[in-house]
């Protein structure tokens, strides 16, 4: 007869500094894009889970807000929070930086993770970026100095380099438990806050300039139904320039950007997407607290 089986799980949490590839390394394990990427900075903006269960392990992944100084939003406060929040009751912590340089902002998450009561994984991701191979190493033997990480591993998230090793390497550090999710589920967050994040994400990309936490989405409306999911979104931004550059010559820009977020929302939900998009100026919403508590985002 077989016993009970053993099964693992556990916590991991990503974090650095903005835009070192958080989120497309989340994306890459989990084979299925959750988290929202773009080469802007401050991309993700609340904390997301990504599920992974194989057999008996379940791998619990926190994506969180890159860590970043300098800025003093009520907006910026609560995602510098979220992030170092992400640090406590993991059981090990992924630290994410870029193969091609070190900042302050990775000096200021060193020295937040170095009190982590985990191990710390230093992932050093965009190695293909590198122009020359051997510079690797040098650069490797450098960062092992800064603090005394359970290990450092070099990857690609977005050529999916190494990724094979970087999860062998996390599942030896889940520990024994009770699987929190099921096995079909891959996230903790809804698909409002899905579909809400994927039109961030498009807009996020076809802004020059101006910055991606300067807009804000909103779901009004989620309607199930056999022959399509109806979406309303409305969207946020904080001045009349933004709105102007959202919606483009003669709406060129909202069209393109509803459709691109429509054919990523029929991706992810498996299902046809009727979608709707709203525009309104509301100036001073990211730094205010009422504004932000209303649309999800609380300080403590
Ligand atoms: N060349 C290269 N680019 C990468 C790699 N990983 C991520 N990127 C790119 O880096 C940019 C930032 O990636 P994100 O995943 O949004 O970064 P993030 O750390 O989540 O950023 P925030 O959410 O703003 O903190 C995107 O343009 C990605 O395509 C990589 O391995 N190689
Ligand atoms: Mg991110």
């Amino acid at each position: 007869m077989s016993d009970v089986e053993v099964t693992h799980c556990g916590y991991i949490a990503i974090v650095g500094r903005p835009n070192v590839g958080k989120s497309t390394l989340l994306n890459h394990i989990l084979g299925q894009k959750l988290s929202i990427t773009s080469r802007k900075p401050q991309t993700t903006r609340d904390q997301i889970l990504g599920v992974k269960t194989e057999g008996h392990i379940q791998a619990i992944y926190v994506d969180t807000p890159g860590l970043h100084l300098g800025e003093t939003k009520a907006i910026n406060r609560i995602m510098n929070r979220t992030a170092t929040a992400a640090l406590k009751d993991v059981d090990l912590v992924l630290f994410v930086v870029d193969a091609d340089r070190w900042t302050e902002e990775d000096e200021s998450v060193l020295q937040k993770v170095k009190f982590a009561s985990c191990p710390v994984v230093l992932v050093v991701n965009k190695v293909d970026q590198l122009d020359q191979k051997d510079e690797l190493l040098p650069r490797l033997a450098n960062l092992s100095e800064r603090m005394d990480f359970a290990q450092i591993v070099p990857i690609s998230a977005l050529r999916n380099k190494n990724l094979d090793r970087l999860e062998r390497l996390v599942e030896s550090y889940i520990p024994e438990g009770m699987q929190y999710y099921p096995e079909d589920q891959i996230t903790n967050r809804s698909s409002r806050f899905l579909a809400a994040e994927i039109v961030r994400e498009k807009i996020t990309r076809q802004l020059g300039q101006e910055v991606p936490y300067e807009v804000a989405v909103q779901i009004e409306e989620f309607v199930y139904e056999e022959s399509a999911i109806h979406i309303s979104a409305l969207i946020l931004v904080e001045r009349n320039g933004q709105k102007r550059i959202i919606i483009g010559d003669r709406g060129e820009k909202i069209k393109l950007i509803g459709k691109e977020a429509r054919i990523d929302m029929e991706d992810l939900f498996q299902h046809k997407v009727m979608l709707n998009l709203w525009i309104k100026v509301r100036s001073g919403w990211s730094d205010d607290e009422r504004a932000l508590a209303s649309l999800g985002y609380q300080e403590e």
